[in-house]
């Protein structure tokens, strides 16, 4: 181990910000691209990831109008877990799932990926059906799920309340042990570095303006910086889908809201699940810093700011403390807002276009940080073959034609 001097480390401290490596290339975009990838959030750049790892194909540009991850995969509140009612969705999150237990290894980045497991809350008799039902399918198709009863709900949680005074009383859960969290910066800049070490080009502050199309064929992007020519374009936006669709004069059944979240000072390890209620309203979990991440319901308007109303943020406090009267007096830091790409049916798009070369992967609303690498994986799939990966055909666009519709209103955790 090195020694240094009192003065020697006065140095270092003052001198360890220089120099440092980039992480990833900053390259002049080149005037053509096989795949052009619009946004750089965690879908986008694991889109970009296993195009080039797995389908060979390296010749690609992540354009992104801000910072890598700097969209809803910085502002979530990181929940992940695999526990939806339809078939459809359950696999497709699963398959997320277990892409996530070993993807620090794969990308060779602590994305302090931790199984600390998701209690759903029940506080009607109709709640405890409803879990017990999507129990039951999780079950079936080989996830793990249980459903606890109030004091099993209190032994893995002593500081919930879970007396019968309360105004809505628990009177159970399901319970998630392989759910956790995930560091979500820390799952942009591993995909990140992974992707521009196969060369892919990661182009910041570049922002799509335009798309071209010739005879029904996408022929490449105008941005900011100039156009760039592509064989194939993938759009990975989330809240901001609907204006990429318009470029080409798409509409996508999709509304853009605010969702916002908050966090506490830092405390003490004091829970060490995440809790979520559907029904008071508010998600709960405590960061490896110490503060008390919490969300709740989106903000009911629409729109395009990253920001939301005060009301919404007082009834999520509200309903917090209702659950857990210990953290009353704990006092907030921080507030933010996202804005979430909301489905009919709760469900993502991952989807070819009527625009030969042109595809979409949006609508995760309120619940795609969980879907992040399951999500990238099909769709460079879908990409690679122009035909939908198995367990992304049910998300075509299709199914707004069909009426196929998957709704997991029930299992997306947040009223939208
Ligand atoms: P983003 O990370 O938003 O990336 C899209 C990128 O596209 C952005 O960086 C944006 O700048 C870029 N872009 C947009 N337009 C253009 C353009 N014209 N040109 C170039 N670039 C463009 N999900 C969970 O599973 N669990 C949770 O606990 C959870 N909590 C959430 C809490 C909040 C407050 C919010 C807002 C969301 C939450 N979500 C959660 C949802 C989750 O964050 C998203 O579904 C997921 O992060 C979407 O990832 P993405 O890569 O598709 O989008
Ligand atoms: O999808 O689990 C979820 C979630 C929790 C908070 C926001 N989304």
């Amino acid at each position: 181990m090195q020694q240094y001097s009192g003065f020697g480390l006065f140095k270092h401290s003052l001198s360890h910000h220089e120099n440092w490596q980039r992480v990833w290339r900053n390259p002049i975009p080149k005037s053509h691209y096989d795949v052009v990838i619009v946004g750089g959030g965690g879908h986008g750049l694991a889109t970009a990831y296993y195009l080039a790892k797995n389908h060979g194909i390296t010749n690609i540009a992540v354009v992104e109008k801000g910072y890598l991850g700097g969209g809803n995969t910085a502002r979530n509140t990181t929940i992940v877990r695999s526990n939806y009612l339809w078939d459809e969705a359950a696999q497709l999150y699963e398959h997320a799932l277990k892409l996530w237990e070993g993807l620090a290894q794969e990308l060779n980045y602590n994305l302090m990926f931790s199984q600390r497991g998701v209690l759903n809350l029940g506080h009607t008799l109709q709640d405890m059906r409803d879990i017990e039902r999507r129990v039951n399918a999780n079950r079936l198709n080989g996830i793990d799920s249980e459903v606890l009863n109030t004091e099993q709900v209190q032994q893995l949680v002593p500081i919930l309340d879970c007396s019968k005074n309360t105004r809505y009383p628990i009177l159970g859960a399901s319970w998630q042990p392989r759910g956790g969290t995930a560091r979500h910066d820390a799952v942009a800049w591993g995909y990140a570095r992974a992707a521009n070490a196969l060369g892919v080009d990661l182009l910041q502050q570049t922002e799509v303006i335009g798309m071209r199309t010739q005879d029904g064929v996408i022929s490449g992007v105008e941005t900011n910086r100039g156009f760039i020519s592509a064989n194939k374009v993938a759009c990975v936006t989330a809240g901001n889908s609907s204006v990429l669709a318009n470029m080409v004069g798409l509409q996508l059944p999709l509304e853009s809201h605010p969702l916002q979240a908050m966090v506490s000072e830092p405390l003490k390890p004091i829970l060490d699940t995440v809790v979520m209620s559907n029904h008071v309203h508010g998600y709960i979990s405590q960061s490896d810093k110490g503060d008390l991440v919490i969300g709740a319901g989106i903000d009911s308007y629409l729109g395009y700011g990253q920001r939301g109303s005060l009301n919404v943020l007082e009834h999520t406090a509200a309903a917090i403390i209702e659950m857990f009267p210990i953290f009353s007096r704990v006092r907030i830091n921080r507030t933010w807002g996202g804005i979430v790409d909301t489905c009919p049916d709760a469900c993502p798009i991952i989807s070819k276009t009527p625009i030969k070369g042109l595809y979409f992967n949006c609508g995760w609303g309120t619940g795609g940080f969980k879907a992040t690498p399951g999500s990238g994986h099909v769709f460079a799939h879908t990409i690679a073959h122009d035909n939908p990966h198995p367990l992304a055909k049910p998300f075509s666009l299709d199914r707004f034609i069909s009426g196929q519709l998957i709704d997991e209103h029930g299992a997306a955790g947040v009223a939208h």
